[in-house]
C-alpha cells in the first residue's frame, strides 16, 4: 500500500513567532501527531521552496531541523530531511534522518550525491531545473511527463556514477518545480512513465497551487486550506492508484482516508 509522508516545515512561514525552543517544541508535537496520524516518514525541512522563496543559509537551516530531527529519532519516527544543502544532508543523516530528500535531485549542491553514497542514507531526488527565484523561466516542454522521466533517468545514472545503489533511490516527478498548471496535471496523467523509471516513486501535490487554481476555475467560494487538504487527498489517492509508493502531505490524517477507501475500492 501506498506510504504517507507528512510534512513538518520548520520555517517562519509554517511556525512563526516565539523563542526557537518553542518552535522545536512545536515542530516536534506537529510531527508526532502527523506520525500517529499515520505518516510513515517525517519529511523535515528548514529551507522553503516555494516559488519565489529566498535561500537561507545552511546554518540557519540546521539550527532549525537539526533539533527536531534528534527529537522525532528518538522518539522513534523515521526521518526525512528535505534540503538542497550536501552540508544539511550529512548534520542531519548525523542527527537520525534515514532519507535525504533534496528536491533538486542532486543538481543544486555538487557535493550533494558524494555525501548522501557516503553517509548510507536513502535519496530522494526530484525533477528540477532551478532555483524557486526563476523556476518558471525553464517550464518549457515538448511532452512533459515523458522529459521528467527522461530527466530522471539522469539524476538515477549519475547517483549510480556517485555509488549510490538504485534499491536507495526514490524518484519523485517534482510537481510545481518548473512546471505551469496545465504541465503538472499532464505529469499526474503520465505518471506511469515515472513509475517504469524502476525506483520507488514519490509525489508531492500538497496544497500546491495548480490545485487552487482548478478549484477556483470550479467556484468563486475562497479556496481554503480545508479545500486545498480535500483536493490532495483526492491526487493522492490517484497517484497511489497510478502505484506511487509514497505521497507527501501536509495532512495526513485526510489523504489516510482516502488511501484507505482507494484500497478498499481495489479490493
Ligand atoms: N515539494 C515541496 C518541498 N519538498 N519534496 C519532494 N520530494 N517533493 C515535493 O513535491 C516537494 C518536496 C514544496 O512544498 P511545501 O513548501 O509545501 O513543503
Amino acid at each position: 500500500m501506498t506510504g504517507i509522508w507528512g510534512i513538518v516545515n520548520v520555517t517562519p512561514d509554517s511556525f512563526s513567532d516565539g523563542g526557537r525552543y518553542l518552535d522545536v517544541d512545536r515542530a516536534v508535537a506537529h510531527g508526532l501527531r502527523l506520525r500517529a496520524e499515520g505518516a510513515a516518514v517525517l519529511d523535515v525541512g528548514g529551507e522553503s521552496t516555494r516559488p519565489g522563496a529566498e535561500r537561507v543559509g545552511a546554518d540557519v537551516e540546521q539550527q532549525r531541523v537539526i533539533p527536531v530531527i534528534e527529537q522525532l529519532t528518538a522518539a522513534g519516527v523515521p526521518v526525512s530531511i528535505d534540503t538542497l544543502s550536501a552540508e544539511t544532508a550529512v548534520a542531519a543523516v548525523r542527527a537520525g534522518a534515514r532519507i535525504v530528500n533534496d528536491v533538486s535531485g542532486g543538481l543544486a549542491d555538487p557535493e550533494m550525491r558524494a555525501a548522501v553514497a557516503e553517509s548510507g542514507a536513502d535519496f530522494a531526488i526530484g525533477h528540477w531545473r532551478g532555483f524557486s527565484d526563476d523556476m518558471y523561466a525553464n517550464a518549457e516542454y515538448r511532452r512533459v511527463a515523458r522529459e521528467v522521466a527522461g530527466e530522471l533517468q539522469e539524476r538515477i545514472s549519475e547517483a549510480a556514477s556517485s555509488g549510490i545503489a538504485p534499491s536507495r533511490l526514490i524518484v519523485d516527478p517534482g510537481i510545481g518545480f518548473a512546471k505551469t498548471g496545465t504541465q503538472n496535471w499532464d505529469v499526474l496523467r503520465g505518471l506511469d512513465e515515472i513509475v517504469a523509471l524502476g525506483p520507488r516513486v514519490l509525489v508531492g501535490t500538497s496544497r500546491k497551487r495548480f490545485l487552487a487554481e482548478r478549484l477556483r476555475q470550479e467556484s468563486d467560494i475562497e479556496v481554503s486550506e480545508a479545500r486545498r487538504d480535500l483536493a490532495t487527498a483526492v491526487t493522492s489517492a490517484l497517484a497511489a492508484r497510478a502505484g506511487v509508493w509514497a505521497v507527501r502531505v501536509h495532512d495526513v490524517a485526510a489523504t489516510r482516508d482516502a488511501l484507505a477507501i482507494a484500497h478498499a475500492w481495489e479490493g
